[in-house]
């Protein structure tokens, strides 16, 4: 079974003002073990320029990077792995593509997707938002701490919460019965996309989470 590290940052240009390349630097930097490159507005060329970038470094780092969505982009990359959501590729269809060495983890916003997540080969599942968030557009309902304590009685497979995660909240998510907590937004503190010249301090949220965490 995937042995999931407890903090699951993603990266995200807009709030930050950086490239995922600068990001994974700095996640890598403060410590960070498993890293997702997501990019919503990215072309297939520049999301496979980042993540070829970004495996580079990951590779080295001795960490392991899983790309949001894309797993035409996963496999030309030779990243980790892949995390799908309700809408994508099913984890089966990602799994006839990428074999069974490689990690998918898939997004779930209700007990009965858990349940029928539970039924495919994917190696962690994750149930969010489990707070309020406004990193995603569109989100499902919030499910609360419920949903994760729920998730977790059905199932040993790895479990990551999503959704308006912080480092004051996250120990709280862990003990609800989390494996791992994913993160975006609490990491860019400063998320101003007109302003060019601040640059959240990134390795420094990573570590915060990282303490709550220990
Ligand atoms: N899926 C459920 S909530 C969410 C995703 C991708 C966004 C999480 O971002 P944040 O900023 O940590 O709430
Ligand atoms: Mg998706």
């Amino acid at each position: 079974m995937f042995e999931i590290p407890k903090l699951y940052p993603i990266t995200d240009c807009q709030l930050s003002n950086c490239s995922h390349e600068e990001i994974v630097q700095l996640m890598l930097s403060a410590g960070a073990q498993l890293i997702q490159l997501r990019d919503k507005d990215a072309s297939a060329k520049e999301l496979l320029d980042a993540a070829r970038a970004c495996v580079r470094l990951t590779r080295e780092a001795g960490a392991t990077l899983i790309i949001n969505d894309r797993v035409d982009v996963a496999l030309t990359s030779g990243a980790d792995g892949v995390h799908l959501g309700q809408e994508d590729l099913s984890v089966e269809e990602a799994r006839e593509i990428l074999g069974d060495d490689k990690i998918i983890g898939v997004s779930t916003h209700t007990l009965d997707q858990f349940m029928a997540a539970l039924e495919t080969s994917a190696n962690y599942i994750a149930v969010g938002p489990v707070f309020a968030t406004t990193t995603k557009e569109n989100p499902d309902p919030v499910v609360g701490l419920e949903l994760v304590t729920e998730a977790k009685k059905l199932s040993d497979r790895p479990l990551v919460a999503i959704g308006g995660i912080t480092d004051e909240h996250a120990p709280a998510v862990i003990a609800a019965g989390a494996d791992s907590v994913a993160v975006i937004s609490a990491l860019y503190p400063f998320g101003d996309i007109n302003d060019f010249f601040t640059k959240p301090d990134i390795a420094g949220r990573v570590r915060a989470f990282l303490e709550a965490l220990a």
